[in-house]
């Protein structure tokens, strides 16, 4: 359980500023080499922290959305490392966040691209997994980052934060904001997010403390990672609930949506709006009053792990077992967890007194 007070978290933000290249991106195209994977990487337990690092490969990253800010920066840190680790980066996707059939079809194109390993963000954790399965069977070695898929459908997953550390610590934005009283409404993305998901059941188990007995959460309405909906998403929530004080939005995308509607209201600063965005997006609505502080943490690295963990898989230093040691260069060096799960630490909490000091 964590008990890092939000407060504690505010005086200890860290800028921790990944340069990332930015630019077109490469396309994959390399043969798989006899050797690796059923040929591939090795199977679980079996991994070798020693054996060299594998160059020439074909690692792709498969994000939720593209053109989404969040995974630009993200899928960036990948490739740089990527192409730091002389192996080649690609990205393909979907411009929508729930077109899950999408992201399957680019999966079994990947497999048949022969493509060395995927690094996906899945829309949905079920959807993707009889792909995955085929994928893995072909030697393609697969970590999913941000969002995962079910445990046996890919080898190691790359978590942001700890999901619990996530959802509680938006829960205790919120309720410091709104004075520990009032309806709250949780703004999500699709409806399927195994990341969004994971998060709103610990807020939920959050709110059952004592200390919350005057919040009452009211709704979780869904604006599917699209600006549109999530806009009319927190106008319905508005008018549904006119006593509403607080509203949580654990995406970049909806926050900035919902931002920009109550910047543009007469709720502007009177009902609180926390959750996940990127400074760079939520600038302009922290400085205007529109939104006190917010959270997330810092997308490069993300990818950067997420690359570091395709490549360590592809050479045989990891497995996905529990208790393996991932080399991730600059960005650490990480345990893996139960069901090879890597959790690279705590979000930062932004509001106006760091928010310049982050750019992405
Ligand atoms: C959106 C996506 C992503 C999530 C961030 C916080 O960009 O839904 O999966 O991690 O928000």
């Amino acid at each position: 359980m964590f008990s890092t007070s939000v407060s504690r978290r505010l005086g200890s933000a860290l800028a921790v500023t990944i340069a990332v290249a930015l630019g077109a991106t490469a396309c994959g195209g390399t043969t798989k080499d006899s050797a690796s994977n059923d040929g591939g990487s090795p199977a679980v337990g079996k991994a070798d922290p020693n054996a060299a690092t594998k160059k020439g490969l074909s690692i792709a990253f498969l994000p939720k959305q593209v053109n989404n800010p969040y995974f630009t920066t993200a899928d960036n840190g990948g490739k740089k490392v990527v192409e730091g680790l002389g192996s080649t980066y690609k990205e393909v996707g979907t411009s929508s966040g729930t077109d899950t059939a999408g992201q399957v079809s680019y999966v079994n194109t990947l497999t048949q691209q022969q493509a060395n390993a995927i690094a996906v963000s899945a829309q949905d954790p079920g959807a993707l997994c009889t792909a995955l399965k085929q994928a893995m069977k072909n030697g393609v070695s697969v970590v999913t980052y941000d969002s995962d898929t079910n445990k046996d459908c890919r080898q190691v997953f790359v978590s942001p934060a700890s999901a619990e550390d996530l959802g509680r610590t938006q829960v205790q934005l919120l309720a410091k904001q709104i004075g520990g009283k009032g309806e709250i409404a949780i703004l999500s993305a699709a409806q399927t997010a195994t990341n969004q998901n994971a998060w709103i059941d610990f807020m939920k188990d959050e709110l059952e403390k004592p200390e919350y007995k005057d919040i009452k959460l009211v709704k979780v309405a869904y604006g599917d990672d699209d600006a549109q909906k999530s806009f009319q998403q927190t106008q319905g929530l508005l008018q549904e609930y006119p006593a509403l004080k607080g509203i949580i939005s654990p995406t970049t995308v909806g926050i900035k949506a919902a931002a920009q509607y109550l910047a543009g209201s007469k709720y502007k600063g009177k009902v609180k709006l926390t959750g996940l965005g990127t400074p760079n997006d939520m600038r302009a609505y922290v400085k205007n009053g529109t939104v006190e502080a917010f959270e997330l943490w810092d997308p490069a690295v993300l990818g950067g792990i997420a690359a570091h963990a395709a490549v360590a898989l592809e050479s045989g230093q990891i497995s996905g077992a529990e208790g393996e040691t991932l080399k991730a260069g600059d960005l650490g060096t990480f345990t893996l967890g139960k069901e090879g799960v890597i959790s690279p630490g705590e979000p930062t909490v932004f509001d106006v007194k760091n928010i310049d000091k982050f750019n992405f």
